[in-house]
């Protein structure tokens, strides 16, 4: 038995971190065979961002693509990843939707539900985690892990307690933002592996270039199981690679038992079929430790980017970046991930551009205040609240407690237009975005958003083929090159004039 557990996330988190979640079907399958052999733990292959993607993008069903991977994968776990109440979508849905939903993603294939809350509110999980272990499947219950002054370590731990006193089968440490440190690693995992005897997990993103290092100081601390990306899929605002991790562990009391060799052709499938997807390259590609800085996942950081970009203030993007730390603590510190990154990014982008802070409040911020997406990890500015709902008192209760079942007025709702449950849950989560979906797959009209030309792979790129653009990255710094001066590949030290930002330069080649 391998001491390491690895689960292989390419198929989810690593291309939702790196190439805007838009990775086909189809370039999916033709490895799936020796992703299936590799004796992986498990392959995260579904939920998080996947589902609105295939379905406002791709235009695949996103049912379908799990059915199709179950096939193609029969001998892995497969595991998805669940925003508790949230489900796949960005607000709570009512206990017969979740219930429902679980039930459907257990029977089309998932074998391990990861389960997480913005707010680590555990009642936002109840619902979830009872609805797997009534499917018997794996029940995997999230701790959100962020850095603020009331998130200490023992609290962590006792998050760690009640998860698995509410029947989870294991507990992952999710740093999405890829805040964790290698002594913040080891003490948490520390005291999480003397706490509860469920084993215990690690899924962290590489934002600051600091993952494999926590990785491993994890599992001297008691972690068995932990999350990569393989190689062309890894690094950056993905995961530590995976085929770097097998070498590092090798032969020492914690080897993975995962074949290298198998693992480096998948990662130059993988390789090939990035390239397809070029122009969905994220800006946080690289390492960037503004993550320290500003606590902003890589992800939000691209996303301000481009909001910011789109309304014509990219200069406004440092004072948005200093405005988000203060946002996040007039709202109690909550841990940024969906929904909490969107709900304090649009509000921080809000206070910067109109001037005056606050003095537009999103509905989002207003619903978070009144309570409806749970409990704030601490204290929120009682001047922000009372700006934002006046003197309505928030609500104590678990926010699901106040919806209606909902699962019947949606089937009626949406009519014929459902061939199946899987379709009116698909309704259920995205009403606008499913709908549409369901009219074109009816109609017989689904188109998925056009690919650009791919870009030229470099053994493609015969002798004679001089490019006249590239980027040159020297000592961590990128410059876009572009060739002004004549010259062939391969004809001796014959000079290529090169405009090196804007100073032309001459290089020997
Ligand atoms: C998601 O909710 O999609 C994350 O990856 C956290």
């Amino acid at each position: 038995m391998p001491k390491v557990n690895v689960t292989e996330v390419v198929l989810r988190d690593g291309h939702q971190s790196l190439i805007a979640t838009r990775m086909r079907t189809e370039d999916m399958l033709p490895i799936c065979g020796e992703l299936d052999a590799a004796g992986y733990w498990s392959l995260e292959v579904w939920g998080g961002a996947t589902f609105d993607a295939c379905l406002r993008f791709l235009k695949e069903d996103p049912w379908e693509r799990l059915r199709r991977l179950r096939e193609a994968l029969p001998k892995t776990r497969l595991q998805m990843l669940l925003r508790g109440q949230n489900l796949l979508g960005y607000r709570h849905y009512s206990d017969d939707v979740v219930e429902a939903f679980v039930e459907r993603a257990a029977d089309n294939g998932i074998d391990v539900f990861r389960i997480f809350d913005a707010l680590n509110d555990v009642r936002n999980l109840e619902t979830a985690v009872r609805a797997v272990k009534r499917t018997g499947r794996h029940a995997q219950g999230a701790i959100c892990y962020t850095i603020s002054p009331v998130h200490r370590v023992e609290d962590f731990v006792a998050l760690g307690r009640t998860l698995e006193e509410m029947g989870c089968d294991s507990i992952v440490v999710k740093d999405m933002a890829g805040l964790l440190t290698p002594a913040a690693a080891a003490e948490l995992f520390a005291g999480l592996s003397e706490a509860v005897s469920v084993p215990l997990a690690l899924h962290t993103h590489d934002s600051a270039g600091v993952a494999a290092l926590c990785q491993l100081k994890a599992i001297e601390n008691g972690c068995t199981h932990i999350d990569t990306a393989i190689s062309a899929f890894s690094g950056g605002a993905s995961h530590p690679c995976t085929e770097s991790m097998v070498v590092a562990l090798e032969g020492t009391e914690h080897d993975t038992g995962l074949d290298l060799e198998r693992l480096q052709r998948i990662g130059f499938y993988f390789r090939e079929v990035r390239r397809k997807y070029h122009q969905f390259e994220s800006e946080a590609t690289g390492i960037d430790t503004r993550v320290h800085t500003f606590q902003v996942p890589g992800g939000m950081i691209s996303n301000l980017y481009l909001q910011l970009r789109e309304q014509g203030a990219l200069a406004r993007m440092n004072e948005v970046l200093a405005e988000i730390p203060r946002v996040r603590e007039d709202l109690g510190f909550p841990p940024l991930v969906t929904p909490t990154s969107q709900i304090v990014g649009t509000q921080a982008v809000l206070n910067v551009l109109t001037g005056e802070r606050y003095k537009t409040i999103t509905n989002e911020v207003k619903l978070y205040l009144k309570g409806h997406y749970g409990r704030p990890p601490g204290p929120v500015n009682e001047a922000v609240r009372r700006q934002a709902i006046g003197s309505e008192e928030p609500i104590e209760a678990r926010p699901a407690d106040l919806l209606r079942p909902e699962l019947e007025r949606l089937r009626e709702e949406i009519g014929a237009l459902a061939g199946c449950a899987e379709d009116v849950l698909t309704f259920a989560m995205f009403p606008d975005v499913g709908r549409r979906f369901l009219e074109e797959r009816q109609a017989g009209t689904l188109t998925p958003e056009p690919l650009e030309p791919p870009a030229a792979p470099a053994a493609d790129a015969g002798p004679q083929a001089a490019p006249v653009a590239f980027k040159v990255t020297i000592h961590g710094e990128t410059y876009e090159i572009r060739v002004t001066g004549s010259g062939h590949r391969g004809q001796g030290s014959r000079p290529y004039y090169l405009v090196v930002d804007g100073v032309p330069e001459e290089v020997l080649v």
